[in-house]
């Protein structure tokens, strides 16, 4: 989508680029003070690219491992509508995987390389997907929880100060709207259901609750990359995403006729916001750690499907070299 586009010559972009200079770091300060964009060819510190690189390729990596716990339930959606839904949203996830994997191309290191990132295990994805989805339940949890936590923290994005990260970031938001709706919809109409139903999405609400408001990251207090907030790439910090997000989301349980499980989970007055209890930052690390219950299968099945898509990259080399060589016998 970005790289297509560029064609920077290699001197120019990578040489220059890389060289700390008092003058470019005062105008590259002064363009992000401004609320400006930094664009691909724009000399930037090279601690600014590894933060960008690490969290927008962490984000593909979420986008597309993201779609296995859903992708999981289309063959056994209970109808047309339903499957045609989901279908598409297992679909946009893998769109944004694509964006982001190109933004992060913009920065100057190969699809190849981030991929291998991820398969090896070094390049970490959102702890969320780690998790098991047990029943049909957990297909509308994951559009009114998880991708209601994703766009809580993915609008602000909207603004960050990489140009091709915010521009991905709007359409993806766009899209993660429409997901966040069909997953309580669903809900609403299996709690019109039967007890059983509704026993199912209560379950659901149970297991998805405290993995979702992980997503946002450890407590600001604990967050390590503070030149983030900084450089203008996170706009608001882990914490204040993760309250903004209960106290949204306490109001559309409700509506749902669901609890929300902590019995912490109070009206705060004096603050003007929900109070909640204490996290299991425990599970939290040990899930980022590669020990949740689905690490080990999320990461086979992004390998097979590497392994199976070789022939589709060897295929396209193979039409560009082709292509090339007519080009330049035209020439
Ligand atoms: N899971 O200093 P911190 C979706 C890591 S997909 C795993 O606060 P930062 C969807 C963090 O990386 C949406 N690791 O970091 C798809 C860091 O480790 P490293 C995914 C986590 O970057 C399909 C360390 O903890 N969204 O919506 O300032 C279907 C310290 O943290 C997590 C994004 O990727 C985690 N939850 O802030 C349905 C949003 N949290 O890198 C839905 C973009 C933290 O030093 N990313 N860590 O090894 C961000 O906004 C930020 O990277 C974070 C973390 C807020 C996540």
């Amino acid at each position: 989508m970005y790289t297509q586009s560029l064609s920077i010559p290699d001197g120019e972009a990578k040489g220059p680029r890389k060289v700390e200079n008092p003058d470019y770091l005062a105008e590259f300060n002064a363009k992000i003070d401004a609320g400006g964009f930094i664009e691909p060819k724009d000399w930037m510190p090279e601690a600014y690219r590894k933060t960008l690189i690490r969290q927008i390729s962490q984000h593909a990596h979420s986008e597309i491992v993201g779609m296995l716990p859903e992708g999981n339930w289309i063959t056994r959606a209970p109808s047309l509508k339903r499957k045609a839904i989901l279908l598409a949203k297992v679909q946009d996830e893998g769109g944004h995987g694509l964006y982001l994997y190109a933004a992060a191309e913009t920065l100057g290191v190969s699809r190849d390389e981030l991929y291998e990132a991820l398969l090896s295990g070094k390049a970490k994805y959102s702890s969320i997907f780690n998790y098991p989805t047990l029943n049909w339940a957990d297909i509308g949890v994951i559009g009114w929880l998880v991708d209601g936590a994703a766009i809580m923290n993915q609008i602000p994005l909207c603004k960050c100060s990489y140009g091709p990260y915010a521009r991905a970031m709007i359409r993806v938001c766009k899209e993660e709207s429409f997901h966040q709706r069909q997953g309580y919809d669903l809900l609403l109409q299996m709690m019109k259901g039967t007890e059983e139903q509704r026993e199912m999405v209560q379950d659901a609400v149970n297991r998805w609750w405290w993995p979702s408001i992980m997503m946002f990251g450890p407590h600001d207090k604990d967050s390590v990359h503070t030149d983030s907030a900084r450089w203008g790439i996170k706009r608001i910090s882990n914490d204040d995403l993760r309250q903004k997000f209960v106290d949204a989301t306490v109001k559309q349980a409700e509506v749902l006729g669901v609890s929300l499980p902590d019995p912490a989970l109070k009206w705060n007055e004096a603050r003007g916001h929900y109070d909640f209890g204490a996290i299991d930052w425990d599970e939290f690390w040990s899930v980022v750690g590669g020990n949740g219950q689905c690490n080990v299968d999320r990461l086979a099945a992004r390998q097979k499907a590497w392994d199976d898509g070789a022939w589709v990259r060897e295929a396209a080399i193979a039409h560009a070299e082709k292509h090339s060589v007519r080009q330049q016998q035209a020439a």
